[in-house]
């Protein structure tokens, strides 16, 4: 194993994913006019509540621990609580500068949710950075420079991470919006990887993680909650067969709303470790 013995103790192996409280927040009634690519999509704001209500409820049965934030509906994109905030760890979260100006509203409601009960340190303008591009692998904190996320913001998020004791790693994300709409956890030891973006997987080198190269693009964006369980969507039927016949216990979703709205199965949460442990 490529582990260094200096890295500090509490953060390095064998440490598991362990999740111990999860934040969500509601879909805006506006959410048909979200930031999305391909603007001949009609997104549909009922049936992304309907996804969402089954995605909270998911969560609920696997982990517990959910805090519902309200949507605002002056925010179209506010489901997507993930880019607002990246967890450091069971104490400590950076809230974000959103790359989207449209979006960086949306964190205020968060700060205000979360500053009762962590430590928050803010990012401000010119740095920009949406928690989509940031993947936490055991005690590495890999940041994805994508069109919504700037140097500025990732030295920002590397500073804190170092003060922590975690390893930043900053790597290109060459197509797509963030760093985890191509590659995602889905245990420990797995790495999902949509082949077509072009991710420099060498940047994942030294951490004996095995990169799969899922069958479906959305396959590459599951939500690892430890244990071997996760949340992956019904849009990727062949990737989900694969992470079952590696023993995964994969939670099956409906999230084509999410999809429309280039989001997958991380983006509509946020979640806090065990102390003493980690998780994406
Ligand atoms: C946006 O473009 O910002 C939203 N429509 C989608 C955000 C997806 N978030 C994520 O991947 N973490």
């Amino acid at each position: 194993m490529a582990v260094s013995l200096h890295w500090p103790v509490p953060y390095s192996r064998p440490m598991n994913i362990s999740v111990a409280t999860v934040w969500v927040r509601g879909v805006a009634a506006s959410f048909a006019d979200c930031q999305h690519e391909d603007s001949s999509v009609t997104v549909d704001a009922q049936r992304a509540h309907e996804q969402h209500m089954a995605y909270v409820a998911a969560l609920k049965s696997l982990i517990g621990d959910v805090h519902e934030l309200p949507a605002d509906d002056a925010y179209p994109d506010c489901v997507f609580i993930e880019d607002t905030a990246v967890v450091i760890d069971h104490e400590l979260v950076v809230l974000t500068h959103p790359g989207a100006e449209t979006r960086q509203g949306e964190v205020l409601a968060v700060r205000t949710a979360l500053e009762k009960q962590l430590q928050l340190r803010v990012m401000e303008a010119p740095a920009c950075l949406d928690g989509g591009d940031v993947l936490r692998i055991h005690d590495r904190l890999f940041i994805g420079m994508s069109s919504r996320s700037n140097p500025a913001g990732a030295d920002f998020l590397a500073t804190v991470a170092r003060e922590r004791g975690l390893t930043p790693v900053i790597t290109s994300v060459p197509m797509g919006l963030h760093l985890k709409s191509a590659c995602s956890l889905a245990d420990e030891n797995t790495l999902l990887v949509d082949p077509a973006v072009g991710l420099d997987v060498s940047v994942f080198d030294g951490l004996d993680l095995e990169c799969v190269k899922t069958p479906e693009a959305l396959g590459a964006n599951v939500l690892a909650l430890g244990g071997g369980r996760l949340l992956a969507t019904a849009s990727a039927p062949e990737s989900v067969e694969l992470l079952r016949s590696r023993g995964l216990e994969v939670t099956v979703l409906e999230a084509s709303e999410f999809h429309k709205a280039d989001g997958a199965l991380t983006c509509p949460s946020l979640r806090l470790p065990q102390p003493g442990s980690w998780c994406t």
